[in-house]
């Protein structure tokens, strides 16, 4: 099992340079804290980066919830306009024998028009504070569509984020469409083969194909996003996999707090002791334990608490070395 090891001597097992760069950044600060920053405003946002920084080795961000400026808003109609209309146009021909024709479907994600400053922002504190940055992105669509989405659009999420995530749904070919942005620019890739929720449908069979899905990809997905190690998932003897004893993929653990069991929307906590020691996770992710829950955010105490999150995976890795 690769848990006796150092995040160090795993750095070394990688081939994928966002997995290697993860892991000598997390020997290096000595924290395996990834702060997850869910705040919908750029100020809000940068301020709580720049705060807990110091602490964690990865801050994961969800750029879509940041909210569009005005000025940009109206441009951004304009395009969507443009684009409608351009598409009205191109299928002019097939449209107008479709009496009922409703609706047209636009990916708007890839849109080109967004505040560059926030990038570049995020850039800087990603270098001055020493931590990776992961858009848990999500991405769940074919391959051709992800790679529009990973690559271009608002957020051009692949020229910043040197790890993003993505469900398993589609089947391989969503790996595919992302590698072929993220591998040539040395990015990484997580698939989410369980979630935190209550009632995930994301386990037995669903959870055993994510993992045979990385494993056949491992020059891009380096790791999981998972509620347990799930060591030996998907090497039934049945499908005459073998058993690599070099096998070693990170296990990035959401749903992670000291304080509280759970949400009112579906989302459940475990405590970075059980996460870390008994289910063998390498990252725990911690999100409103931090920043908090209410609107306005309180950046001391962001500190505070990220702070102690770090302490505590710290401890408990080191703990978990020793057994
Ligand atoms: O299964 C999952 C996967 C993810 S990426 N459960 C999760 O909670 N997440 C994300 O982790 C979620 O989108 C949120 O950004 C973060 C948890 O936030 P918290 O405030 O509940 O700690």
């Amino acid at each position: 099992s690769v848990l006796g090891l150092t995040y160090g001597e795993r750095a070394a097992r990688h081939s994928n340079p966002a997995a290697r760069s993860l892991l000598e950044t997390i020997e290096r600060k000595r924290s395996n804290l990834c702060v997850s920053v869910d705040v919908s405003k750029k100020a809000n946002f940068l301020s709580v980066i720049d705060a807990v920084g110091p602490y964690a080795c990865l801050i994961k961000v969800y750029l879509s919830i940041i909210h569009v400026h005005l000025p940009d808003m109206i441009e951004l109609l304009f395009y969507v306009l443009f684009i409608l209309l351009l598409d009205v146009c191109t299928h002019a021909l097939s449209i107008l024998p479709l009496a009922s024709y409703v609706s047209l479907k636009t990916h708007i994600d890839i849109i080109e028009d967004f505040d560059d400053d926030l990038i570049k922002q995020l850039t800087e504190l990603s270098a001055k504070h020493d931590f990776l940055i992961f858009e848990d992105r999500k991405f769940a669509d074919i391959g051709n569509t992800v790679a529009l989405q990973y690559s271009g659009g608002v957020h051009r999420i692949a020229s910043w984020a040197h790890i993003t995530n993505a469900h398993p749904v589609p089947g391989p070919s969503i790996i595919s469409g992302l590698s072929s942005v993220g591998l040539p620019l040395g990015r990484g890739l997580l698939l989410l083969a369980e979630m935190s929720t209550k009632g995930s449908l994301a386990r037995g069979e669903y959870t055993e194909e994510a993992v045979r899905m990385a494993r056949a990809n491992r020059d891009f997905v380096f790791g999981f996003i998972a509620q347990r190690r799930m060591e030996g998932v998907g090497l039934g003897a049945e499908q005459n996999e073998v058993l690599d004893q070099n096998e070693d993929f990170m296990i990035l653990t959401p749903g992670v707090g000291l304080e509280y069991t759970g949400d009112n929307l579906g989302q459940q906590y475990n405590t970075p002791r059980k996460v870390v020691l008994e289910a063998g996770c390498d990252v725990i992710i911690v999100g409103r334990g931090i920043y908090g829950k209410s609107n306005t955010v309180n950046v001391a105490s962001a500190q505070t608490l990220a702070e102690r999150y770090r302490d505590e995976g710290w401890r408990t890795y080191e703990e978990r070395l020793k057994l």
